[in-house]
């Protein structure tokens, strides 16, 4: 050990141990308890950035915190390779999108073992790899068998910009999730996983989840379960009733308020009603399917219809009701045909204001008034509000009305209970290049078949030349194949990148199989996840498709568990102030923190920004550290500076897990300062250590001895607490911090009781251990420790220690702390009261002055109010 703190040097001297000695390569054992903790895999888009350590080191320090309780901790790592950065790197560069992704893998996988996380790299896993994109090759051909996947034309969400389609849960306020340009609605043919199959399973389990409420939430939304009605209503062609069409509702107890009936312009009584002649109808559904907005706006566009001229029969008050042709009935929800209500629905009542249909209400207020619905309809309905209007249902409420609506239409057989759910089938298909080939065959029969399981995996070619076409669809050589003799065609499509994504976390637990998806009896030793790490960012999308592939798989009898992660935590983000100027084209140049220099007032605040060109900037605030605001800072110049475990310290102190970071270069300086602290201590203390170290004899401790130890295992069981229970690292680190602090104390007095150091030194080091693990690592060993601390236990606390005989109680004199007095703990109040009288250092303040009031708050303070 140097006498001073070299992080570089330690760093790279404990990196290579663990490297030669492969310390985190784990094997399944049974009669260990497992624990498989995992953060999620990255995307190499080039260089990690500080979300990236973020995640990475909460997941690692979780990691050595079980290792140290004795537990078989599996943390494993790899890459998320496939996806359309990858291709656009390569059309700007000239490079293969395959070369692109190898080299990214390379640069970062330096910057994670710099990072000192605890990786069993034998498990690394790379998603653009044949050896696993074949499985889940294999794996659709498995599902498609089951009937879980189908091929059909439907009008999807399409990304103009990345020419691809996006699946619903990708498309965010209309945007595309990943370049943000506007979405818009094609038709081409695609194909669907039946995730939809799955709802009321995925819905039922959250329950079973230890998962963050709002992730539970935004999943149970997503699914969007509804409990309603279909009801069927008598059309009328001709003054003839010719068919029944069902209409699904929600709130059937609003039936005697039905204006009109809505169809979408897919259903198919509106296809039978216009034929293609009619030129009006054939201009709406023109100008409907022009509407570039996803589904989720679907509500707020402009109501536009058409009146098709024919009526529907109420089926109960018998009257006629128009039926119109609309552009906001969705024809993929419910029945695509609904009752309109707009005296109680805004979207109906936009409709029925706009081409003046009848507006009836049916339901008093809560107060028992009459609805104003001149300019919205009627808003907070609840179950107890009153119908009125409605004939013989006036005076019931809600449920009441609902129960007898329910049961009369139900005696006429044209009611019925449904459930819906908003989730939709999984479109899997996306045109893009750089994915895993979909393995199907198209025959020229029209016969579509799926590649034999001995011709997989369907390789995607590598090393092309790239162009903004879909590569593979230019690509003849590729595509064009023979199939039984006969002249077939592969399909060009690839798989949505989400599908590599869902199940990478069973291929860890087997990573090397070369028979099979998975390693049955591997997986059920790891699964489920014992903790999941990711951004909240993936709530829906990759956080439901892997509970949807956890299923499948244990449908298939590969996993046993229900769900694939137990608990989940959603790391919050890295925040850094951003500033720019505007360049004579009035462009916003963000300027990188490295150039920015800043100057504050006193009360802290920006008077004046510039940077090394001297351009006056503009501060934007803070942000999420991003590209586009070019606010991120460089990890890897952190690491050069200060060292891995300085820059884990503070990611881990600066916040609670759940919660925002603000990056400060203030905080990175005082986490390294600290480590020099403990380096220093611990450099100066190991001599003594060294020279006398025998176990502790507790009955010889005096009272300040008795306190310190107290406080060491206090320390521990705080710790301990923080770690486990409540995951909350920042505090677990302050009190680390605090007990340094006493260390420093301690060894300032004249009687040192060395032995005592050390046990707080140690405690200090192992308890440390998780979030600086090099540091740690030779602290240890200079400490005289036989054994690497890799394989020693978490500190455990010392009951007798707790059992405190003393404690310190501060002495103020109005108000003012002026001494702290050692008091036993069953001293009275009396009794500490004559001790402070009977001590020197205060007579002059009892001597003078007569005592008024006394506060005694036990155990911590009393407090003389002097006359
Ligand atoms: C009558 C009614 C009266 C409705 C009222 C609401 C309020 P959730 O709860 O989200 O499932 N609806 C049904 N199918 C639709 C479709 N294909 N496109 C657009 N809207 C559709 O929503 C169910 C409600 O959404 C249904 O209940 C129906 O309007 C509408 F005061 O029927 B309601």
């Amino acid at each position: 050990m140097k006498e001073e703190y070299f992080a570089k040097n330690v760093e790279s001297f404990v990196q290579n141990i663990w490297h030669k000695k492969k310390t985190y390569k784990v094997l399944e054992n049974q009669k260990e308890k497992k624990y498989y903790c995992l953060s999620m895999l990255p995307y190499p888009s080039g260089s990690l950035h500080m979300g990236h350590i973020r995640n990475y080191t909460i997941g690692d320090v979780i990691s050595r915190y079980h290792r140290m309780l004795g537990e078989n901790v599996l943390q494993p790592i790899g890459w998320d390779a496939f996806g359309l950065p990858a291709e656009n790197a390569a059309l700007k560069n000239n490079i293969p999108p395959a070369v692109w992704t190898k080299e990214n893998i390379n640069v970062m996988k330096r910057q994670l073992k710099s990072m000192g996380f605890a990786y069993d790299w034998s498990r690394e896993i790379t998603t653009c790899s044949p050896d696993y994109y074949k499985w889940e090759q294999w794996f659709f051909i498995k599902i498609l068998k089951k009937g879980l996947v189908y091929k059909k034309k439907t009008s999807v969400n399409w990304c103009p910009n990345d020419k691809t389609v996006l699946a619903n849960e990708q498309v965010i306020n209309g945007l595309c999730w990943r370049c943000e340009a506007k979405t818009e609605k094609k038709k081409i043919n695609q194909w669907f996983i039946r995730i939809t199959k799955y709802a009321e399973e995925l819905l039922n389990d959250l329950k079973e989840l230890d998962w963050p409420d709002k992730v539970k939430k935004m999943q149970k939304n997503w699914i969007g379960r509804s409990e309603g009605v279909e009801i069927f209503f008598d059309i009328i062609f001709d003054n003839k009733k010719k068919e029944k069409i069902a209409i699904y509702t929600t709130r059937h107890e609003t039936i005697m308020g039905v204006t009109y009936i809505g169809l979408s312009i897919d259903h198919p009584l509106t296809k039978k009603i216009f034929f293609k002649k009619n030129q009006l109808f054939k201009d709406f559904i023109k100008e409907c399917n022009s509407i570039k907005v996803s589904e989720s706006d679907f509500s707020s566009i402009e109501k536009k219809g058409i009146n098709t001229g024919i009526f529907a029969i109420h089926p109960i008050s018998k009257k006629k009701i128009p039926v119109w042709i609309t552009n906001f009935v969705l024809k993929e929800y419910g029945t695509g045909a609904i009752m309109g209500v707009p005296a109680h629905d805004q979207r109906d009542w936009e409709f029925a204001k706009k081409y003046g249909i009848k507006i009836k209400s049916v339901i008093l207020n809560n107060d028992g008034s009459i609805p104003n619905i001149k300019y919205n309809a009627q808003k907070n309905i609840e179950k107890n509000n009153i119908l009125f209007n409605s004939d013989h249902f006036n005076d019931l409420n809600c449920t009441e009305a609902a129960k007898n609506i329910f049961d009369i239409l139900s005696k006429e057989n044209i009611i019925f209970r449904k459930i819906k759910y908003r989730l939709r089938d999984w479109s899997i298909s996306r045109q893009r290049y750089w994915g895993a080939p979909i393995p199907v065959i198209y025959l020229k029969n029209g016969k579509i078949v799926t590649v034999p399981e001995s011709e997989l995996p369907v390789i995607l070619p590598e090393n092309i030349f790239y162009s903004s076409k879909n590569f593979l669809k230019t690509n003849y050589k590729w595509q064009k194949i023979f199939f039984n003799g006969e002249p077939a065609l592969r399909e060009i499509d690839t798989f949505d990148t989400f599908i590599e994504s869902s199940w990478y976390y069973i291929r860890y637990t087997c990573a090397n199989y070369k028979n099979g998806m998975v390693d049955t009896k591997k997986a059920n030793y790891w699964l489920p996840i014992d903790q999941y790490i990711g951004g909240i960012e993936h709530a829906i999308m990759h956080l439901m498709y892997f509970r949807f592939f956890h299923k499948m798989l244990r449908d298939i009898g590969l996993v046993c568990s229900n769900e694939p992660a137990k608990k989940l935590l959603c790391q919050g983000m890295v925040l850094n102030h951003a500033f720019y100027y505007k360049d004579i084209n009035g462009q916003r140049n963000w300027i990188s923190p490295s150039e920015v220099h800043v100057k504050y007032d006193q009360k802290g605040n920006i008077i004046k920004a510039y940077d090394n060109k001297n351009n006056q900037l503009i501060y934007d605030g803070i942000s999420k550290m991003s590209k586009s605001k070019n606010n991120g800072i460089d990890p890897s110049l952190i690491i050069q500076k200060y060292g891995a475990d300085t820059l884990r310290l503070f990611i881990m102190f600066a916040a609670p897990v759940e919660l925002s970071i603000e990056w400060k270069e203030s905080g990175i300086i005082g986490a390294h300062r600290f480590l020099k602290k403990i380096w220093s201590l611990t450099y100066q203390y190991k001599e003594h250590i060294k020279k006398e170290k025998k176990s502790i004899n507790l009955n010889n401790l005096n009272d300040s001895e008795q306190l310190f130890r107290f406080k060491i295992h206090k320390t521990i069981e705080k710790v301990t607490h923080d770690f486990h229970k409540r995951q909350s690292f920042n505090t677990a680190i302050a009190s680390i911090m605090e007990l340094t602090n006493e260390v420093v104390q301690q060894i300032k007095k004249k009687n040192i009781n060395h032995l005592l150091i050390n046990e707080a030194l140690s405690s200090i080091i192992l308890m440390l251990y998780p979030f600086t693990p090099h540091i740690c690592y030779v602290l240890w060993q200079s400490l005289e420790n036989e054994k690497s601390i890799d394989y020693v236990s978490w500190p455990t606390v010392d009951k007798q220690a707790l059992q405190q005989k003393k404690y310190i109680l501060i002495v103020q004199i109005n108000g003012k702390m002026r001494f702290k007095i050692n008091v036993n703990i069953h001293d009275t109040r009396e009794t500490i009261t004559k001790k402070i009288f009977d001590e020197k250092k205060l007579e002059k303040y009892f001597i003078k002055h007569k005592i008024k009031k006394t506060f005694y708050l036990p155990r911590k303070i009393i407090n003389f109010v002097l006359e």
